[in-house]
């Protein structure tokens, strides 16, 4: 299992965190996401299948692309 940070420099209101929570959590093999407004930044636990390239493309594809990986 692994965690990231992402800074998502597009989030800006409740609605964001809400569909980047709701997309990523569908992923297979996602345990947790957390879309945070004031940091605007996204936690995310995963194992395989799902990767985090896999995670990053369906981020921008749903226009919340990653701006950065943070140190936890
Ligand atoms: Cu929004």
């Amino acid at each position: 299992m692994t965690t990231v940070s992402y800074s998502v420099p597009a989030i800006h209101c409740g609605h964001c965190t809400h569909t980047i929570e709701s997309e990523v959590g569908e992923m297979a093999g996602v345990h947790s996401v957390k879309a945070d407004l004031e940091t605007k930044k996204v936690e995310i636990t995963f194992e395989p299948p799902t990767s985090e390239e896999q995670i990053k493309a369906l981020l921008a594809e749903i226009d919340y692309p990653v701006g950065g990986l943070l140190t936890i």
